[in-house]
């Protein structure tokens, strides 16, 4: 059984809205019974109740694992949890296998695994991170660790157990539209930035190959949100430079969501950096306009947060504050677009 910890539970914003709700119902006579027009806004009554504690614990199940490197037991063991606990949320599961070559001519045997919330309705959101891990820590501050594999308990483990999290929440409650949970394999398995001479298109290998092979023919989304080290403290996702050239209303929408919800600090209104990530290629090939939730630090020495690409990248890394305010704006996006029915 999983117990989870109250700490972080989403007491206050749940409790300010129930007493602006109680307050306003003391002074006003309430609505006719059948006004008959304009049915009830879900959109501005829903408040996300996203469970930080079931994430980071969905993200400390991955981390059990060990590193998830593509072609090893722990990725396939991992694969195994991933589908089963999706399966737990939602009845319809698939999992994409593949063999890819990655750039140092290693055959790569890759599973894409994608849950359908609600197949049968057309208008849909995708959802999508990379669970699997990177084989070298070749960023770790001492060479002699730069041969290992990493935890990505951040890197790979975070978006992903954001998105189980959130799976488990539409199971509970209906956003009214169709939502598809897309997580990929062998996001990390690229070249290192050093080597010589440089390949293209060495990263993110389950996502070009599920965008060039989506699990359905013709698929379509509206638009798509990927989630990338999400659960680092302080985080701070600033504009991704590809999510604002190709999908620049998603990312208004998200910030302006996240910033009402009182998450501005995690979600600055500035520009970041582009970031060849999983987004690109769903931009690129698919044509689905999908933005890059991902922590950028432009002041330090590293792009992304501190123990990126280290051995360090462990369960020390995640903060249960970051998970609340990235599952709680997606949630809130997600319950925000439902067509109202006039
Ligand atoms: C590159 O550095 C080329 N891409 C960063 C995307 C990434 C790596 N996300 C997680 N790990
Ligand atoms: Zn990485």
């Amino acid at each position: 059984m999983i117990r989870f910890k109250s700490k972080h539970l989403y007491q206050i914003p749940a409790f300010t809205v129930l007493l602006a709700c109680t307050l306003f119902s003391c002074k006003q006579s309430p609505p006719p019974a059948s006004s008959g027009s304009q049915p009830e806004d879900t959109a501005s009554t829903y408040v996300p109740s996203f469970n930080a504690d079931s994430a980071y614990d969905y993200i400390a199940k991955q981390v059990a694992f060990g590193p998830r490197v593509p072609g090893t037991k722990a990725n396939l063991a991992c694969a195994v949890y991933l589908e089963t606990t999706l399966r737990s949320h939602m009845p319809d599961v698939m999992v994409q296998k593949a063999v890819v070559r990655a750039y140092d001519n290693t055959l790569l045997n890759i599973r894409n695994i994608i849950g359908m919330f609600h197949p049968e309705r057309s208008d849909r959101i995708l959802l999508c991170a990379h669970w699997d891990t990177r084989h070298i820590a070749d960023h770790d501050p001492d060479p002699d660790m730069r041969k290992n594999p990493i935890l990505g308990a951040n890197d790979g483990g975070s978006g992903t157990g954001v998105l189980l999290e959130i799976a488990r929440q539409l199971a509970l409650d209906d956003p009214g539209i169709g939502v598809d949970i897309v997580l990929f394999d062998a996001e990390d398995y690229g070249q290192p930035e050093d080597a010589l001479p440089q390949k293209e298109d060495t990263w993110c290998l389950g996502s070009q190959y599920w965008s060039k092979n989506p699990h359905k023919p013709g698929y379509k989304a509206r638009f798509g949100i990927l989630l990338d080290m999400v659960g680092a403290k302080n985080a701070t996702f600033p504009k991704e430079e590809y999510s604002v050239y190709y999908a620049p209303g998603i990312v208004s929408m998200v910030w302006e969501t996240a910033s009402r919800l009182g998450y501005g600090a995690f979600f600055p209104d500035r520009l970041g950096g582009a970031v060849t990530d999983d987004h690109y290629y769903v931009n690129t090939i698919l044509r689905i306009p999908t933005i890059n939730i991902i922590h950028q630090d432009m002041s330090g020495a590293k792009p992304f947060f501190e123990h990126w690409h280290t051995v360090k990248d462990n369960m020390e890394s995640i903060d249960p504050l970051t998970l609340e305010a990235v599952g709680n704006t997606v949630l809130m996006v997600l319950h925000q677009q439902k067509k109202k029915t006039l």
